[in-house]
């Protein structure tokens, strides 16, 4: 027994000295940790180094996940590192990357957009959450918004205004209201998410109604309103009446001479922190020059970076200049006379004679004959009305 054992011993240190001396291979050593050592590889012709070299099957689990040539590769050629499919459960060398679907069906949950409890307002991998400049204001709501480009799809930038979405492209937006804004662990009211889907070139736009459970939300196009109650991060307890708008509604702000486009999600208005940058980064983004040379929507609420003028025109472009520009409704409804848009010189807005206007529909006063906006502003927003009237009063 000593015998073969010592037998065994030689051949392996023959084994290893002969192997040493032809181009430094060990027998039991793995350099690309796919589960084949490198002397075997070698005789076989594939690459010691490549830990997708050879390709295995679907069911292949030899592999050393806490190799770190391994774990940085991406096998299955997918958007998802070896390592990180290990840690998310799924398969290294399948590419089960799951994408939305770009399709207004009757339950949100079909969109595959959410991952886990839909409740949480997470998104599936290849779905982002993003964030605005300044966003529209809807009656105290949160909101928390969703892209979706298709697989091997990107966005093209077109200047500072709408990058040029391909096809499939899905935006949503989710409102809701913290029962208590100063504890969020005390929960929330999620009420509705808003779709836009582009097919074929064209805009869709579906607007989905949330259960009362929380667990999903039915698409609907006549809107509803519901009593809403929560407590703001003051500790004062507010309650109105929300309403969700239906499909005319929706046009009416989504609409520019007959064609239907987002609002919210230009170029200048998602050139937020380094946004922009992470999704130059993915390839969701071609064709823009370096970020710092991207315009960029000031924030409303910024006053250490940015002047009155800019928050105020920042404001004005988000939350009026849907309707109030050429092609908007109020313009080819009533009278083309001003537009708000934050990209006009000042004296082609004609702002400075519309400004008593905006000071009186803002302040949603019951004598008004028309309050501003006209939809989502049940409650005065009463830091955009002080924006406004500091802004307007100092014209
Ligand atoms: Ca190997
Ligand atoms: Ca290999
Ligand atoms: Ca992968």
């Amino acid at each position: 027994m000593k015998n073969i054992f010592k037998i065994s011993l030689l051949v392996l240190i023959i084994a290893q000295f002969s192997c040493k001396n032809d181009d430094d291979i060990q027998i039991d050593i793995d350099t690309d940790g796919d589960g084949i050592y490198d002397a075997i590889e070698i005789d076989n012709g594939t690459d010691k180094n490549d830990p997708c070299d050879p390709q295995q099957e679907a069911g292949y689990t030899d592999y050393d996940a806490t190799n770190a040539i391994w774990s940085n590769a991406n096998c299955d050629d997918d958007s998802i590192l070896n390592g990180d499919e290990i840690a998310n459960g799924t398969n290294p060398y399948i590419d089960n990357t799951s994408y939305a679907v770009a399709e207004l069906l009757p339950n949100l949950s079909e969109l595959n957009l959410f991952k886990g409890l839909m409740s949480n307002i997470e998104p599936i991998e290849t779905v982002h959450v993003f964030d605005l400049q300044t966003s529209l204001y809807t009656d105290y709501a949160k909101k928390i918004r969703f892209i979706s480009i298709p697989k091997d799809e990107n966005m093209v930038y077109n200047g500072a205004g709408l990058p040029i979405y391909p096809n499939n492209t899905i935006l949503t937006k989710t409102f809701y209201y913290l029962n208590d804004e100063r504890d969020e662990s005390l929960g929330k009211k999620i009420i509705e998410t808003r779709v836009l889907i582009k097919k074929a070139g064209i805009w869709e736009i579906g607007n989905y109604i949330w259960n009362d459970e929380q667990t999903d939300a039915v698409r609907d196009e006549s809107g509803t309103t519901l009593p809403i109650t929560w407590i703001n991060n003051e500790g004062i307890e507010r309650s109105f009446t929300y309403e969700v708008p239906d499909y005319a509604a929706c046009v009416k702000c989504h609409e520019n001479n007959g064609t239907r486009m987002p609002i919210g999600p230009k170029i200048r208005n998602i050139n937020v922190g380094n946004q922009l940058q992470h999704y130059i980064d993915l390839g969701l983004l071609t064709n823009a020059p370096a970020v710092s040379e991207i315009t960029k929507l000031p924030n409303w609420e910024d006053d250490d970076t940015y002047s009155l003028e800019e928050r105020g025109r920042a404001y004005l472009d988000v939350n009026c200049a849907h309707c109030h520009q050429t092609g908007g409704f109020f313009n080819v409804n009533f009278f083309d006379s001003f537009d708000l848009r934050f990209e006009l010189l000042f004296d082609d807005t004609n702002i400075a004679n519309v400004k008593d206007n905006i000071n009186i529909r803002m302040s949603l006063d019951p004598s008004s004959e028309y309050v501003m906006p006209q939809i989502g502003t049940a409650i005065r927003h009463e830091e955009g009305y002080a924006l406004m009237l500091e802004y307007v009063n100092s014209l």
